[in-house]
């Protein structure tokens, strides 16, 4: 529970949250009608448990262009089904998504803060807009909000709203949260703009960050960049002096509702469908993928992995499948058009090599599923695959474990996901640019003993329960009122 008092919440401070995207997905049907449904991804399932025990208001793009259609007003119609969110839109038009979104978040920001910053595009056109987006939604904040409320910015696409805020407004305090890595000096410092964002990064009064790693990461491209700059980094929040204010960075590793997945994860339902599942592929180890379409995600490098396996160690024929649920993403953007062909080609590759009568290696799904089909899939699976290439934290390593409420599945894991830093003692973690190494620990889990996968899982699960998403959430205000700026934190709660 967020150790936030009922009795205490004073009526003029509010929760605004602040991210790219609304919670939302908007759609056209053929005639002409738009349609509102609640979205998966990352961001929104780490915040919805939040939202539905506050009263919160959120800001964000609702995902469409619709020239001539009020997007405002639909919204303002809008009932969000997870608990009650007032919803206010920042409408975004054909060529601010194309370079704000697509371009400067999604391919300079993006890759460069997962350490690929070969396939970076940088492109003063896509910065101009960046900024001029940024100071959109510093407006709509502004719009939308008193002096008094509590403003929470999200992630890497918003990483100039503080500095924007204060344009308009120096008495405005904000927080900020990022999901991504924050990436080594040597690597942020290919930025043409590096010291602009690290600025505007300083007008925070708060930044989280999922590891210490990344926010160690932050404080050395802080000191490489800023004059002056004095950094206390001994207590569990560092505390940052510029020549002009101080602010607050800290570690706050996100998690996923455990209460709510294991519950999924045992109701008849789930149960019916998972065993389902299993007979559909009668003999086989179920062997998990669930992603984003992603390049930061790994998933070539670990179906060459699991290709290799198949080669050496031929006992694992016709005994494991592997299921790999892929959710679109960003589809419109040439790289994930590359990465989806590339996949596309593995599959029916490895599937044309090994198949034989009543087995194929490989299933694959390239759509989004709903939560109790992913709770049946995350249940009926023997080990989840989970090897990105660099994650900030990683969620369905999570939700696996804690849909696994018979505590006899196995974790393989990336030791470059966040997530490793909690799970490394009972996951099985691999690099997953080392095909070898992936490949000979999937024959390891294959063959782990039914008490080592049991004490393994129980333990991880027992982890995940103690630092779940409220965990989180209340670490994140319970520092953000440390910073004295602002003296109590208090969210409104439904009547
Ligand atoms: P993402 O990169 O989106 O999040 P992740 O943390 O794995 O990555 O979350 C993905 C979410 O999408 C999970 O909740 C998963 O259940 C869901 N999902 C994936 N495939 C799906 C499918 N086919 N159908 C339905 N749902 C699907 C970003 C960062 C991460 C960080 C999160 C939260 O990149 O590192 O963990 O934010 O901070």
């Amino acid at each position: 529970m967020m150790k936030v008092d009922r009795n205490s919440a004073k009526s003029t401070q509010r929760l605004i949250l602040v991210s790219n995207r609304l919670p939302v997905a908007l759609d056209r049907s053929d005639s002409g009608e738009w349609h509102i449904t609640p979205s998966s991804g990352g961001l929104v399932t780490a915040l919805a448990p939040i939202l539905r025990k506050t009263r919160g208001l959120w800001i964000g793009w609702p995902g469409a262009t619709a020239e001539g259609v009020d997007l405002e007003q639909l919204l303002a119609a809008y009932r969000y089904p997870l608990g009650s969110i007032t919803l206010k839109a920042v409408t975004l038009t054909q060529d601010e998504v194309q370079h704000y979104y697509s371009g400067f978040s999604n391919e300079t920001i993006w890759p460069l803060f997962h350490d690929l910053h070969s396939r970076c595009k940088f492109d003063p056109e896509d910065w101009l807009v960046y900024q001029a987006v940024n100071r959109k939604f510093a407006q709509a904040i502004i719009d939308n909000s008193d002096v008094d409320d509590y403003i929470w910015v999200h992630d890497y696409h918003l990483l100039l709203v503080a500095r924007e805020l204060h344009a308009i407004d120096p008495g405005r305090r904000a927080v900020f949260f990022l999901h991504t890595p924050f990436p080594s000096v040597d690597i942020y410092d290919k930025l043409p703009w590096r010291q602009q964002i690290m600025r505007a990064l300083l007008e925070y009064d708060l930044i989280g960050f999922q590891t210490l790693r990344d926010r160690s990461n932050f404080i050395h491209c802080a000191e490489s960049l800023t004059k002056g700059l004095y950094v206390n980094a001994r207590k569990r929040l560092a505390v940052i002096q510029t020549p002009s204010r101080e602010l607050r960075a800290g570690v706050f590793p996100i998690s996923i509702d455990f209460r709510e997945f294991s519950r999924l994860a045992a109701t008849k339902e789930v149960v019916r469908r998972s065993i389902q599942l299993r007979e559909d592929i009668p003999g086989c180890r179920i062997i998990l993928g669930v992603d984003r379409m992603d390049y930061s995600k790994g998933i070539s490098q670990r179906l060459k992995a699991f290709r290799n396996a198949l080669e050496r160690f031929e006992d694992l024929r016709c005994k494991v499948t592997l299921v790999q649920i892929i959710i679109p993403s960003r589809a419109h953007i040439l790289e994930y058009q590359k990465l989806k062909a590339e996949v596309d080609g593995l599959i029916s590759e490895i599937n044309g090599q090994f198949a034989e009568s009543g087995w194929v290696p490989v299933q694959y799904m390239f759509r989004s599923v709903d939560r109790a089909e992913l709770a049946a899939y995350y249940r009926a699976a023997d080990m989840a695959l989970v090897t990105p290439l660099k994650d900030g934290m990683n969620l369905v390593a999570k939700e696996y474990c804690a849909s696994n409420v018979d505590e006899n599945g196995v974790l393989i894991l990336s030791e470059f996901a966040g997530a490793a830093v909690q799970m490394r003692r009972n996951a099985m973690l691999v690099n997953p640019y080392d095909i070898e190494g992936v490949a000979n620990t999937i024959y390891k889990a294959y063959n782990m003993g039914g008490a080592e996968r049991k004490d393994r899982m129980r333990r991880l699960r027992n982890s995940i329960r103690r630092h779940g998403i409220s965990w989180w959430a209340s670490r994140f205000l319970q520092a953000a009122n440390y910073t004295k700026q602002q003296s109590t934190i208090e969210v409104q709660f439904p009547q």
